[in-house]
């Protein structure tokens, strides 16, 4: 086996068709970028590459949608997504676009190459044609009743419901998404991969990471070459993408999971021409890092690509290999997808609203506080649940109150008792302190192993026990009680205190990006000296002046979370109470006769609450304000019926209210939510209560 000498990192490369959402975070690229950090620290050759996806249906039928060109679309969301990994310190070497003329022809040469190697065959099959815009129809530009599960709504490349990969000739009762009228079927020609040549192949190749690759993406791999891989159309009749470079392909562009893998190589071509990275010298060429064994590409996705990356790509390459004999490519030597992260115990779903874009959790919070909660929370062995009471728990009980609180404490004593300065000598530390660190050295070997398994979840948790331990000896060392009769041994302490914070700073760069530099710099120190297997040895120099140290995390408070959720229920009523889309009968609006349907009944959510609190509003007669619970959240609500009942009488009791109204504010307080009261014209007559024993944030039906 040859040496690794680098390691080249690939994350997915996103549509440019919509913001990112932390579903996208979590399941690619936090994972890519902590791993990514943690190589450079380690010492080795990185190249981290990423880019916009700009082709494909989904971006025209978009484009379509607005009624403006795709660039328009794409180049919206290549700067959006692009600022957003920035904001969140996502360490790409090189962000690329597919749009740009070196994939293109780094594409169009790859086609070719396997195009004059007898990989790419062309065929007349049946295909969907549209008489009225005169035209065939891609994919996703039909719908259809599924033949597997009876959908309606099937597209023409897959069955979202229950996942079938489609043929869209098999869709029962197809329309076209253009005019809406029934296409006719028509011979049309496209050229087809010979994937099914690679069966064999690839089954060994699969099997040969039987050891070393996650269970999730083994088990994806070996279904679909149990099913049995057959030849795939690779062009496709568009005028968006990459034109197929044949005499007599005019029209047809490359399918866009052919061109988008490509876009990794075109990407490390841009990334090297224009020295982005810390390649050394002698590693310039593309072709190091693509077709040298010395190489090692490890690629990042999400759960739905892990058969373009273990299955389709790898045979692009390997029949690349067996036509141009002389330049083999690489293929993953591993591909570390994860699972889906759901929202607060449902699928994240952008058209149901419930979601939480990037773009908008980075203005709300710090990014090493979204960084750690994430990686604690990663979908790596299966879906996991973002639930926002546990990101806040994560933030304030770990982050701030473990490893933030080390950092404040050391600083400040070290600023009351030693003048604020590294006082001693780093070959003098405290005997326990030293065996702080070198249990440090010992830890970070584990930690080590665990970010090379991909096992970031417990690199990350391992981590923050290291901060715990800096916390226990600082704890037993007690240096506030050692300074009364020994101010020598305390500053030896203290002293190890701050080496035990700039190695932390180490070991949490990879996760805290931000904390760590912060860290190093207030210690007048910097990472050029620092290396992951180096980071316990003492480096400090005495007598340095220590800058100011800020609180690292601020904490997140309650009601903060309680707004996020329910911004979360806001948006998706908001979203389900929309007008449909036209052609659809709208649902939301009350009939003719004033009836209203169940559906519409069904998206007020009334939920029982508990009240905890409650007080009048000053200089209001009417409004008193509500301290509520609804189970798993508090929250705040002011009602009219101050008139009627003392606010002391309210406490205990269990009343009945629309969980879902947007937030609105009466005389200066917030109010989330509305209580359910009979009321005759001279107001408030009775609140509606439970009559049972009824537990809080119960349904009410
Ligand atoms: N753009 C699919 C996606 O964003 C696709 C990935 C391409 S990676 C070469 O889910
Ligand atoms: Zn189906």
């Amino acid at each position: 086996m040859t040496k690794t000498e680098r390691t080249l990192i690939t994350a997915a490369l996103p549509y440019a068709n919509g913001p990112l959402h932390i579903g996208h975070l979590a399941g690619c690229y936090l994972p890519a970028d902590l791993y990514a950090r943690f190589k450079r620290l380690a010492g080795e050759h990185v190249l981290f590459i990423c880019g916009s996806d700009e082709h494909g249906v989904p971006i025209t039928i978009s484009a379509d949608k607005e009624g403006v060109t795709p660039q328009v679309i794409v180049d919206r969301f290549h700067a959006m997504n692009k600022a957003s990994f920035e904001r969140l310190g996502i360490s790409f070497d090189y962000y690329a676009r597919t749009s740009s003329p070196v994939h293109r022809k780094t594409a169009q040469q790859f086609f070719l190459a396997l195009y004059n190697g007898g990989f790419l065959v062309p065929r007349e099959e049946p295909q969907l044609y549209d008489e009225e815009a005169k035209m065939f129809l891609p994919d996703r530009y039909v719908e259809g009743t599924c033949p597997v599960c009876s959908n309606p709504n099937a597209r023409g490349d897959q069955c979202e419901n229950c996942g079938t990969y489609l043929d869209q000739t098999e869709l029962i009762d197809p329309r076209s998404k253009v005019t809406g009228s029934k296409p006719v079927i028509r011979p049309a020609k496209h050229w087809y991969f010979a994937l099914s040549r690679f069966q064999t192949e690839l089954e060994e190749y699969i099997e040969s990471h039987a050891e070393d690759w996650k269970d999730n993406v083994l088990q994806a791999a070996r279904s679909w070459l149990k099913a049995g891989l057959a030849d795939r159309p690779i062009t496709r009749d568009l005028s968006w993408g990459v034109p197929v470079p044949l005499e007599g392909a005019e029209g047809k562009v490359l399918y866009v999971w052919f061109d988008a893998p490509i876009g990794y190589v075109s990407a490390t071509k841009e990334a090297l021409a224009g020295r982005a990275g810390n390649v050394p010298a002698g590693e310039e060429d593309w072709r190091v890092w693509w077709q040298d064994n010395g190489t090692k590409w490890i690629a990042f996705l999400g759960k739905d690509n892990i058969v373009f990356h273990t299955i389709m790509f790898p045979a692009m390459l390997l029949a690349h290999n067996k036509s141009e004999k002389d330049h083999r490519y690489i293929i993953p030597a591993n591909v570390p997808a994860n699972e889906w992260m759901n929202l607060e115990g449902q699928k994240l779903s952008k058209s149901r609203g419930w979601t939480v874009e990037l773009h908008e959790i980075i203005e709300r919070y710090p990014v090493d506080v979204i960084r750690y909660a994430f990686a604690t929370m990663l979908p790596e062995q299966k879906d996991s649940d973002f639930v926002w009471r546990e990101f806040q728990a994560r933030a304030n009980n770990e982050l701030a109150d473990i490893f933030g609180n080390f950092a404040n404490r050391v600083l400040t004593f070290a600023k009351r008792s030693f003048d604020n300065k590294i006082m001693g000598n780093r070959n003098e530390l405290d005997p326990e302190g030293k065996a702080l660190l070198d249990s440090f050295g010992e830890k970070a070997k584990e930690i080590a192993d665990s970010y090379e398994r991909f096992r970031l979840r417990d690199a990350t948790a391992a981590t923050m026990d290291l901060a715990r331990s800096a916390n226990k000896y600082f704890n037993d060392a007690a240096p506030w009680k050692l300074i009364k009769d020994n101010k020598d041994e305390a500053g030896k302490v203290i002293r190890s205190c701050l080496e035990a914070l700039r190695a932390l700073a180490v070991y949490f760069a990879p996760i805290t990006p931000e904390a760590s530099q912060t860290i190093l710099a207030t210690l007048g120190h910097s990472f050029t000296e620092e290396t992951w297997a180096n980071a316990h040895e003492p480096k400090l120099h005495g007598q340095t002046e220590l800058g100011d140290g800020t609180i690292l995390f601020p904490k997140i408070e309650d009601e903060t979370v309680a707004g996020e959720v329910l911004r979360l229920e806001k948006m998706a009523a908001s979203v389900a109470s929309a007008p449909a889309a036209p052609a659809l009968k709208p649902t939301a609006t009350a009939s003719a006769n004033g009836l209203i349907s169940i559906d519409d009944f069904k998206k007020i959510q009334l939920r029982t609450a508990k009240v905890l609190e409650a007080e009048r509003v000053p200089k209001s007669k009417k409004l008193v304000k509500l301290q509520i619970s609804l189970g798993q959240e508090k929250r705040q609500i002011v009602a009219g019926i101050g008139q009627k009942y003392l606010p002391e009488d309210l406490i205990g009791k269990t009343i009945v209210v629309v969980a879902n109204l947007q937030p609105a504010k009466l005389m200066g307080h917030d109010s989330n939510g509305m209580l359910l009261a009979v009321n005759d014209e001279n107001g408030v007559v009775a609140l509606v209560t439970s009559a049972g024993e009824a537990a809080e944030g119960l349904e009410v039906r």
